[in-house]
């Protein structure tokens, strides 16, 4: 069995889920943070067979678009000087996928 943790933004994440549990795959739904945007994201874990980690991942690739983000990161020109808004420009994937081999499932 695989351990797949999926980070993916929060607008492709109910598609994404119903399209998984369709398909009969668990899911558990974290909410997250990212730490560069320091904004919400969902973190998706999915315990899988091993010969179902390709149709997880094409299914994840449907469902999850690339999208420009413009957000405004603070900045300080000088010690004790008032924060400078900037904007900046930010492609934020898709997904960010981890998948690892898992030692032992066990369901009580
Ligand atoms: P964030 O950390 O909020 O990053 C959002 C987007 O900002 C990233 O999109 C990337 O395009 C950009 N970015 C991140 N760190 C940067 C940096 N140091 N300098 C310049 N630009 C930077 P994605 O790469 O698609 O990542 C989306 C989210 O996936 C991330 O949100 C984070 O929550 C997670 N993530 C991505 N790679 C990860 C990793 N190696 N480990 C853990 N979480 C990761």
């Amino acid at each position: 069995m695989k351990l797949i943790i999926a980070i993916v933004q929060d607008q492709d994440a109910p598609s994404l889920i119903d399209d998984l549990t369709e398909k009969e795959y668990r899911v558990t739904k974290l909410a997250s943070t990212g730490g560069f945007l320091k904004s919400g994201n969902t973190t998706l874990l999915m315990g899988v067979e091993e010969d179902s980690v390709q149709e997880v991942i094409n299914i994840i690739e449907d469902n999850c678009k690339t999208r420009e983000i413009t957000t405004s990161l603070l900045t300080v020109s000088m010690p004790g000087d008032a924060y400078i808004p900037y904007p900046l420009e930010v492609k934020v994937g898709g997904a960010t996928l981890f998948i690892l081999d898992v030692e032992r499932h066990i369901k009580i």
